[in-house]
């Protein structure tokens, strides 16, 4: 084989793979519904302990088989630490950061979402198996950074 034909042979498979991506992205977007956590509104980050939801964090039940967990990130802590929802329910996590740039990853689960000053992230979850997870900040924050988690237990 020529080198001009290696090249044309290469050049097709690139594309080919680019194609395979492309559709296999759309696929995952618009068939399977897989998204980014959405951005639900702005708060300002001086202000989130007295603005609602944030002035009462923790879980509540908003409808049957519906949990709402309000979370606050701030260096270095989660408020709540210990989270508990039953199995099954679906639960929706609103959540804020009150300084710098915090992430939550709930281990073990699809759950990952980025806190970033001044925006709510919110974002929806199923756990069905019964357990503990836990909460980590994959995000690094500062010298507290490694101190930063919580539980999701799963009853
Ligand atoms: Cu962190």
């Amino acid at each position: 084989m020529t080198t001009e034909k290696i090249e044309k042979v290469f050049l097709s498979l690139s594309a080919a793979m680019l194609l395979v991506f492309l559709v296999a992205l759309f696929y995952s977007a618009f068939a399977m519904g897989i998204h980014l956590p959405d951005r639900e509104g702005e708060i300002h980050p001086a202000e989130v302990r007295s603005t609602p939801p944030f002035d009462e964090p923790g879980v509540r039940e908003v409808g049957p088989n519906q949990y709402e967990v309000v979370m606050i990130g701030s260096a270095w802590s989660f408020t709540p630490r210990e989270v508990r929802v039953p199995a099954g329910a679906e639960v929706t996590f609103i959540s804020t950061t009150t300084d710098v740039i915090h992430g939550v990853h709930v281990e073990g689960t699809r759950v990952n979402f980025m806190l970033i000053p001044g925006q709510i992230s919110k974002i929806t979850s199923t756990f069905r198996e019964p357990g503990e997870h836990l909460i980590i900040c994959h995000e690094f924050c500062g010298a507290g950074h490694h101190l930063m988690y919580g539980v999701l237990i799963v009853e």
